[in-house]
């Protein structure tokens, strides 16, 4: 963190700070460059953790605890500036989750939203207030704010996938709630589609109420239907020299972004592409689908391949290589600060 080195106080200074600490009062002009810096200024630091390197932690997590015991086995991504913090850039937490044949984790619901990212398998399930949907790899789930939810893998191998989470926001405003279900699989009220049927055809039912709230009644979005978006956009028009081809997963109910926390993006790099330089003040977790290259997070350089997972810290300039075609998941607080007129970019010189 950038601070401009003070002069230490004079004895009369210091002798009136001690004086004062004991009423928990404290002087601002000690402590004003850092409070307010010119810039942003985190202690998240750029970092990769390698799929192939994970894995087999997890793998022998899985091997240790149940998903029952564990309610959530899960590895935290956390980031090497801000150890022992729970989270990979400074307003989000991020961790792989494992889930093994036959086993379930149980329900419960809390006020911070999930995302789920699904990374390696099929045939696990979560289930949002009593719908189920099946993952595959590549598809992003929803668990909205305060709605049960619980997961379960009635399928032959194991499913993992990359959760992101606000919990760090919601922290900030004091605002969390939980709560464990009854039981702990909760009943099934709606057959396996129903939400994609009612929400996701370009359709709404007529009449209906946004049935979680500022979040998106879709709570998967299929890969292969965004992928294929990513194929037709990529056809008609030019890569944007920073993004590629990028998309943002929206609420069909108000066009805005499908999670009132947490943007998330998909985005296509063609094969030998070279992006240049961008930075914004959301810090981003990206996660690789398909194609492998390079992420240059200021003067560091981090190849990647699929399953990979990476964080760019805010305003670290990044610029995105693509040795083969390249799709790339990420997220960010990008609608919080949207909603709060805080968000900047800029494409250095
Ligand atoms: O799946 O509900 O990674 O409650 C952390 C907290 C996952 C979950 C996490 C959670 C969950």
């Amino acid at each position: 963190m950038a601070s401009v080195p003070q002069p230490k106080p004079s004895a009369a200074r210091q002798d009136l700070y001690r004086r004062m600490d004991k009423d928990d009062l404290a002087p601002l002009w000690e402590v004003l460059h850092d409070l307010i810096p010119d810039e942003p200024a985190t202690p998240c630091k750029p970092a990769l953790w390698k799929y192939r390197d994970v894995r087999p932690y997890l793998m022998e997590a899985g091997k240790l605890i149940t998903a029952r015991e564990a309610i959530r086995r899960v590895l935290i991504l956390e980031n090497p500036g801000m150890r022992g913090e729970s989270c990979i850039t400074q307003s989000l937490y991020a961790g792989l989750q494992l889930i093994l044949p036959g086993e379930i984790a149980p329900s419960h619901r809390h006020s911070q939203s999930a995302l789920r990212f699904i990374v390696e398998g099929s045939g696990a399930y979560t289930a949002v207030d009593g719908e189920r949907t099946t993952m595959h790899p590549g598809d992003f789930i929803i668990t909205p704010s305060w709605t049960w939810h619980d997961h379960g893998n009635p399928g032959e191998e194991p499913v993992v996938w990359l959760d992101g989470l606000d919990i760090r926001i919601v922290q900030a405003f004091g605002a969390q709630f939980h709560e464990p279900f009854a039981q702990e699989v909760q009943p099934v009220a709606r057959s396996e589609g129903a939400s994609a049927a009612r929400f996701g055809a370009n359709l709404l039912p007529v009449g209906a109420d946004a049935p979680f709230g500022k979040t998106s009644p879709i709570f998967n979005y299929p890969y292969a239907r965004s992928r294929e978006a990513l194929a037709k956009l990529a056809k008609d028009q030019a890569p944007d020299a920073c993004h590629g081809w990028k998309m943002q997963f929206i609420n069909p109910m108000t066009g805005g972004p499908a999670m009132p926390t947490i943007g998330a993006f998909l985005q296509l790099l063609p094969k030998g592409f070279g992006g240049q330089a961008h930075r914004a003040t959301d810090g981003t977790v990206y996660s690789v689908v398909e194609g492998s290259g390079a992420a240059r997070i200021g003067d560091e350089r981090f190849e990647f391949e699929p399953r990979d997972t990476f964080v760019v810290p805010s305003w670290a300039p990044l610029r995105l290589e693509a040795a083969a075609e390249t799709v790339l998941f990420s997220f960010s607080d990008r609608p919080c600060q949207d909603a709060l007129g805080l968000w900047r970019e800029a494409r250095p010189a």
